[in-house]
């Protein structure tokens, strides 16, 4: 067991905080880093040490490991925790990190390596027992492309290996559009990621998004929290998360939950996962493994009881988790809201300074947010400026809850998605459950007009 005495965390935002309180919590010294444009940020007052690791641009402070390495050489922190995004699911900078004896608060670099290329993910998901999408054994090459297509049946989708968040993905309804379609996925993936390989999958028309939180110890010990349902999303943002899916029931639960931390038992896998799936006419299929803590991880909390941070933190000191299988207890329902600083008709971002804050209260809400009046939103990264997480006995109680805390919220000086979420709640199929991937998108189409 290697202890931890000081955390570095590698990040910004809602997230800093949200790491920052699971140190204070355990007693761990915190280091917050920042570049110039968060210097007034909250992560940065209320960590006990700052570093200022750069100019605004994310490549030259958040991303940059040159300066993450030696401001944990500065302040003697021991580990560093990534958040999400940036470089968390970063390879080389797990691997730099623990070349300085300094504990990545993650999975190994050869977990993140292998989850990060969509290829061996899927194929290691299958070997592992996890249902996939029906589609090509690995990268398919333009010569065989017509024939494997035919094989696996129209609609088919030509996805990037080097992918994920939806980027160089085309799909081919028919087999006259499958060679363009196949030609532009190359080109796109070639030009976003370095590598123009790619792969091939059954279309799944209608599906909903729907993701199993697994933990390991690393020492072949391993859970799940259950799922969180992120089907209601635009332009692979997510909007509003929760957890359980109100499309599975408890059986189908705990079955694919197994099979998922069973898998990662095999793998022998370290620290927070999710695994994603794609659910249609009651099949999952997997799609691709996160290998960290996700933006969404507040809902498994909340029904849990867990705190996701706290047991990443003893994982990676060797302490293993705090919970088995059987202690992990679901309770309720509870959803998540993001709050960006956008204009919620057209989503263009809406940063400045915001002139009046006032968060919810009471009874199963929670607020993770940096921002506080006076503040001042840089122009530089995501707009996520908050989430709003509701938790209730039941789904019904959950949203009138949602619907009163909504009333509540307070933020001025900028525009927000808050008006989305007070428009959602009143609609019916959101009421019902009754929604898939892309559902949100039509619903904003037809609201123009
Ligand atoms: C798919 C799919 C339909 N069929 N794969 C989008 C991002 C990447 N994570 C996988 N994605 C999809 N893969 C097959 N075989 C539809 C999507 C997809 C999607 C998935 C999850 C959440 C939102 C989405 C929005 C559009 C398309």
């Amino acid at each position: 067991m290697s202890t931890i005495s000081k955390i570095l965390i590698a990040n910004r935002g809602e997230i800093a905080l949200r790491v920052l309180r699971a140190c204070k919590e355990l007693g761990i010294a915190s280091v917050a880093v920042h570049s110039t444009a968060d210097a007034n940020a909250m992560h940065v007052r209320l960590a006990d040490e700052s570093v200022c690791i750069g100019p605004p641009p994310s490549r030259e402070s958040y991303l940059n490991i040159h300066q993450i390495v030696a401001a944990c050489e500065i302040t003697g922190a021991d580990a560093v925790h990534p958040g999400y995004g940036f470089l968390s699911e970063n390879a080389k900078f797990a691997e730099i990190l623990e070349a300085h004896g300094i504990t990545f608060i993650g999975p190994t670099a050869e977990h993140i390596r292998l989850m990060g290329d969509k290829i061996t993910a899927k194929q290691t998901a299958q070997e592992l027992g996890i249902p996939v999408v029906p589609g090509s054994d690995g990268e398919v090459r333009p010569d065989n492309a017509l024939e494997i297509a035919r094989k696996i049946g129209y609609p088919v989708l030509i996805k990037a290996t080097a992918g994920g968040g939806g980027r160089g993905m085309k799909v081919a309804k028919t087999e006259e559009d499958l060679m363009e379609a196949f030609n532009t996925a190359r080109t796109e993936a070639a030009a976003a990621f370095g590598n123009d390989a790619v792969y091939m999958e059954k279309y799944l028309e209608k599906p909903r998004h729907i993701e199993v939180q697994v933990f390991g110890d690393g020492a072949g010990n391993a859970i799940h929290l259950g799922e969180r349902d992120c089907s209601l999303q635009r332009r692979h943002q997510k909007v509003l998360e929760e957890a359980n899916s109100p499309a599975l029931n408890v059986e189908q639960r705990m079955k694919i939950g197994q099979i998922c931390a069973d898998a990662m038992k095999k793998l022998k896998y370290r620290g927070a996962g999710t695994i994603e799936f794609l659910y249609e006419n009651g099949e999952f299929y997997f799609i691709e493994m996160n290998t960290r803590l996700q933006v969404e991880h507040p809902v498994t909390e909340a029904i849990t009881g867990i705190d996701l941070v706290n047991e990443q933190i003893r994982v990676a000191s060797g302490a293993g988790l705090s919970v088995t299988q059987d202690e992990v207890v679901f309770h309720g329902h509870a959803i998540e809201c993001r709050i960006n600083a956008e204009d919620p008709r057209n989503f263009t971002p809406s940063p400045g300074t915001i002139t009046h804050f006032h968060a919810p209260g009471g009874l199963g809400v929670r607020v993770d947010s940096g921002a506080y009046a006076g503040y001042k939103i840089p122009p530089y990264y995501d707009s996520l400026i908050g989430k709003l997480i509701v938790h209730g006995r039941t789904r019904v109680e959950c949203m009138m809850r949602l619907r009163r805390v909504l009333d509540e919220f307070v933020i001025d000086g900028i525009k927000t998605t808050l008006p989305l979420f007070q428009d959602l709640i009143t609609n019916p199929d959101i009421a019902n459950g009754d929604y898939d991937i892309h559902w949100l998108e039509k619903y904003l189409a037809n609201k123009q007009d």
